[in-house]
């Protein structure tokens, strides 16, 4: 295998035991020990974090329990040899949050949202992480009459100002996803997030999280998106997986779905230097439902082993008979080119 440059992270949550919206559990749900542990065993470095998985119970506990219980899951990470990649407020599970948390029609409940977020803010800096990830769950409409976009689009400046000035380290790395649980979701691609980004009072630090699956949900090619926002130097975060067609959105393993857009964004992220300023590789996968508690760790051991493979295939695709076919506008054969290549014939 290739040897890799690459920092590979996960979160907790990445860990799930099969519990979906027609169904409960059907393995056994793990400590948080138990996953630090499994991850180091991998071969992670980093782990992601919710506030709520940093600090559980976040609500119903002070700001200074909150700070101290940071500081002691920093100390759990330091004493594992763990860096927290990042932190992300969980601004939809709240009763505050049911209709929206930035873009609520609720004054009150968009404050609850700035405020949690602020403290996810305090929480990251404990951890030793500047990245907070916006994965922007419920801003959007189920019904298009309920909001106004032009306004949600003011809510989420102030709210995103509102942080920036809290914090003058933080970088916000939105997360964008066109839909669910929402119909239609505010910042549905990278072009919003970027766009976005230059109404605030801090553009530089407002960047972006790519995740396979939600750039093909968009329509997008994921391998593209990385070029894009990575030739705006605002590519802080990538969670890797896949996704069979316009469904629900699936995590499934790295390249498991379609291993041509694999590859291609294994060789977006080698041509971009991607990683090369620390930022990691991170596994947004879940195991099947149907996995035995035996092969709990199986769809993190082969993303990784996915991943590790296609960089070798990118590192060693042919490039100068590519350019030859470019040159010629053979774009028949340089198609047959990438297969033959993916298939090591
Ligand atoms: C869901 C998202 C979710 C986020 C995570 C971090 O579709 O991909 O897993 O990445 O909550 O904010
Ligand atoms: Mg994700």
């Amino acid at each position: 295998m290739a040897k890799s440059q690459y920092r590979f992270c996960v979160g907790p949550w990445n860990f799930s035991a099969g519990q979906d919206p027609y169904g409960p559990p059907v393995r056994e749900e793990k400590s948080f020990d138990w996953k630090l542990k499994a991850l180091k065993e991998l071969g992670f470095e980093g782990m992601m974090f919710h506030d709520d998985d940093a600090v559980p119970d976040i609500d119903s506990k002070s700001a200074k329990q909150v700070l101290a219980e940071a500081r002691a899951l920093k100390r759990q990470l330091d004493d594992a040899g763990v860096v927290a990649e990042m932190v992300a407020p969980r601004l939809w599970f709240a009763p505050q949050t049911v209709d929206g948390a930035f873009t609520s029609n609720n004054p009150k409940h968009r404050q609850y949202a700035i405020d949690r977020s602020k403290q996810t803010c305090d929480i990251a800096r404990e951890l030793g992480t500047d990245i907070l990830v916006l994965w922007l769950a419920r801003e959007g409409s189920y019904l298009r009459e309920s909001k106004s976009a032009g306004q949600a689009t003011e809510h989420l400046v102030t709210a995103f100002d509102a942080l920036l000035k809290h914090d003058k380290k933080i970088r916000l790395a939105i997360e964008p996803k066109p839909n669910e649980p929402m119909d239609h979701a505010y910042l549905p691609t990278i072009g919003h997030a970027l766009a976005i980004a230059q109404q605030t009072r801090d553009p530089k630090r407002v960047g972006c999280v790519i995740e396979s699956a939600h750039s093909l949900l968009s329509g997008h090619d994921p391998a593209d998106d990385i070029e894009f926002a990575m030739s705006f130097k605002k590519l802080w975060s990538l969670h890797l997986n896949d996704q069979n067609g316009l469904k629900y959105d699936q995590d499934k393993p790295f390249g498991s779905a379609n291993l041509r857009v694999a590859f291609n964004q294994v060789r977006a992220l080698e041509r971009t230097g991607y990683g090369k300023n620390g930022e990691f590789v991170c596994f947004d996968v879940h195991p099947f439902r149907t996995t035995r508690e035996e092969h709990f760790l199986q769809h993190l051991a082969n993303s990784k082993r996915t991943f590790v493979h296609l960089l070798k295939k990118a590192r060693t695709y042919p490039e100068k008979e590519a350019a030859r076919l470019i040159a010629d506008r053979n774009y028949q054969d340089l198609d047959q080119l990438v297969l033959e290549h993916l298939m090591g014939v």
